[in-house]
């Protein structure tokens, strides 16, 4: 004879403090996109985008975006890059740009990068020129202002 066993069931909660292990992942290594030279300031070229299995700070990811000669920008939180100027085919008819992912990990943040390949369209906005004009005009200099009758 003896007690029966005492049982029961509890909820054990176990707390696991994240460590920033897992870099910004892009969904691609390189990203191409074309845009056409006469788009405003301002117009969206491409929407990079990238993840990071971490929680809180060790996954929050800000984007910074270097080349490109200042023509670009992106926003930091978004990912989405713009124009910052206006382009001319003429002048410079593509760009590399290098964007990197940095998440909010304490006290250094872990980084990836991406390219960004952007081909500038042509849009026909130079005139055809003559490299030699044919047609000479003389004023006959003689012929005072107001001298002309049409
Ligand atoms: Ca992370
Ligand atoms: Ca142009
Ligand atoms: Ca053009």
């Amino acid at each position: 004879p003896g007690s029966p066993p005492l049982s029961g069931t509890g909820t054990v909660t176990v707390l696991v403090d994240d460590v920033n292990d897992n870099v910004p992942v892009f969904t691609s290594a390189t990203f191409h996109t074309t845009i056409p030279e006469d788009a405003p300031t301002g117009t969206d070229v491409l929407l990079v985008n990238s993840s990071d299995a971490d929680v809180g700070l060790n996954g929050v990811i800000s984007y910074s975006l270097t080349g490109g000669n200042g023509q670009f920008s992106i926003n930091p939180a978004t990912g989405q890059i713009i124009t910052s100027s206006l382009l001319d085919r003429e002048a410079r008819a593509n760009y590399q740009l290098l964007v990197v992912a940095t998440d909010g990990g304490q006290p250094l943040g872990m980084s990836s990068s991406a390219t960004v390949s952007v081909v500038v369209a042509d849009i026909n906005d130079n005139p055809p020129h003559f490299h030699h004009h044919p047609y000479v005009t003389h004023i006959p200099a003689f012929i005072s202002a107001g001298g002309f009758r049409f």
